[in-house]
């Protein structure tokens, strides 16, 4: 067989592909491993953080000499909403530079096929124009709130980059705007504000308050993507493309954006809560707008199908059946 066509062919996955999802019981990992399930692979490999912590280079080797994946889902990471990655900064550049490298080395020692490297709207400068383009990173400095994350996911999508050119690897890097979606962290701490909102709106509905309180303004935009119309787009992309066709990065997002004000008062609504919201102005709003452009993975043939007001449906039937409520 031709050598360039026996590489094509081992980039397919086969519905009997070894496909490793690091970080199954995140946001993301979660939507990704259902999406899996759904077009149905049969040969998924996880391991819960007790099982395998990725930060630790030796586990990680171990690991992958033994299972030898042929695709690489990279979904694992320390994340959380902008109090946490405000407080912790130490902990989100150690944690994801040790993760991802160890991950992404790994993969290319073990002949992975295929790895897809999950980044974040928040590599972008803050303040650049909108909506987003892919060509805009690293034009501008990072959002102060984010910039330990924003940096790791950076080096990141530039250390997929640097393998594929260094070692013809096939790494691609998509950069998914906000998201939400069922199995969410609702710790008023560290989540994001989707899950915050739900939870404040729920207690107050419950307590019978007058109001709950919405952090910042209530000015800033944002861009908000139902988790599994995410795991949609990049079981689409691994499928379908490779790392040629995507270029260093490519952005996922709705080309939908609302104000946290607007946000709270949809959420409100799908709660059942007829109050009001308080705004708390000494907490921080962060980037005061980030709209991806989208337009390269729409002309590659995909597009989001969850609405908002479906999807913070959907989130807060899963809050109600989780241990949270
Ligand atoms: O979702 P969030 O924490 O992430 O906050 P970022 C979005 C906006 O919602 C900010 C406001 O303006 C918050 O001030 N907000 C209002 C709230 N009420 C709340 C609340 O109760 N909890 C939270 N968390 N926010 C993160 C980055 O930024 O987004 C990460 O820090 C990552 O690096 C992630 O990129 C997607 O959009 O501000």
């Amino acid at each position: 067989m031709d050598m360039g066509l026996s590489i094509v062919m081992n980039n397919r996955m086969r519905r009997d592909s070894k496909i490793y999802v690091a970080g199954h019981r995140g946001l993301v990992g979660s939507a990704l491993l259902r999406r899996l399930k759904n077009a149905g692979y049969s040969n998924i490999v996880t391991r819960s953080h007790a099982e395998l912590d990725l930060v630790d280079q030796g586990a990680v080797k171990r690991f992958f000499e033994t299972e030898r994946p042929e695709f690489v889902l990279l979904a694992a990471a320390r994340v959380g909403g902008i109090y946490a990655n405000d407080t912790y900064p130490a902990d989100f550049v150690r944690d994801n530079l040790s993760i991802q490298t160890n991950v992404i080395h790994e993969s290319w020692r073990n002949g992975v096929s295929k790895l897809l490297f999950l980044g974040s709207s928040c590599i972008y400068p803050r303040d650049c124009p909108q909506p987003i383009k892919e060509q805009y990173l690293l034009t501008g400095l990072l959002e102060p709130t984010n910039e330990a994350y924003a940096i790791a996911k950076i080096a990141g999508i530039k250390m997929c980059a640097a393998y594929n050119r260094q070692h013809g690897t096939n790494f691609i890097s998509v950069m998914p705007t906000n998201l939400y979606g069922p199995g969410d962290n609702y710790n008023l701490d560290t989540s994001h504000v989707v899950p915050a909102l739900i939870r404040k709106a729920h207690e107050a509905k419950m307590r019978g308050d007058k109001s709950f309180q919405v952090w910042g303004t209530g000015k800033p935009l944002r861009e908000f993507l139902y988790s599994d119309d995410l795991a949609d787009a990049c079981i689409f992309l691994l499928e379908e493309k490779n790392a040629e066709d995507i270029g260093e990065i490519i952005n996922i997002g709705t080309g939908q954006e609302v104000s946290v004000k607007q946000l709270a008062a949809l959420v409100s609504e799908v709660v059942g809560f007829d109050g009001d919201q308080s705004f708390d102005s000494a907490k921080p709003d962060g980037t005061p707008r980030k709209l991806l452009d989208s337009s390269r993975l729409t002309a590659l043939g995909w597009q989001a199908r969850t609405s908002l007001t479906e999807g913070l449906s959907m989130a807060y039937r899963d809050y109600l059946s989780s241990t949270w409520a």
